[in-house]
């Protein structure tokens, strides 16, 4: 498995909840290390930037106002098949059929609610990455 970089947003639900280390310490020990990180109060016009693929979806008005509620927490991580690994660590979008354990299953409180986000393959991750951060915000380690 290739050594890979995901972009990850604790989301403004499991910010408030005060539990941005117990998400990095998850990714931690699954061995991903946080390469990039930053705190941010988004602005409509990023989070409808960053959410574009889903911007005739119904859901999408919602899921904006949700993301710029309050500040978050974004962060690239790097490891083997961190993609993947990622998304396993946060369980399912809908937190009632995440698997015991994982972030949304442990932090999520609805389906818009759902205290994080992973990129899901290879090509949005690099494009997330960039559009949060400059090359030179992220340390390889
Ligand atoms: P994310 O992009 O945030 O990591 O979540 P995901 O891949 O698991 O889910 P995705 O399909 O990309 O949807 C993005 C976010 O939109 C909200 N959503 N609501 N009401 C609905 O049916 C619905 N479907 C998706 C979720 O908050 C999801 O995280
Ligand atoms: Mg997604």
């Amino acid at each position: 498995m290739a050594i890979e970089r995901t972009l990850s947003i604790i989301k403004p639900d499991a910010v408030a909840k005060n539990v941005i280390g117990e998400i990095y310490s998850r990714f931690e020990k699954a061995g991903l290390k946080v390469v990039a990180s930053k705190m941010k109060h988004l602005s409509r016009a990023e989070a409808e930037g960053f959410y574009a693929v889903h911007a005739a979806r119904p859901f999408f008005n919602d899921l904006v106002n949700f993301m710029i509620s309050g500040p978050v927490m974004i962060q690239a991580l790097e490891g083997e098949g961190a993609i993947a690994k990622n998304r396993e660590l946060m369980g399912a979008t809908d937190p009632k059929k995440a698997e015991p354990g994982t972030i949304r299953a442990d932090f999520a409180d609805s389906i818009d609610a759902n205290a994080v986000h992973g990129s899901d393959a290879p090509e949005t991750a690099a494009v997330e990455i960039a559009y949060f951060f400059p090359q030179a915000e992220v340390y390889s380690r």
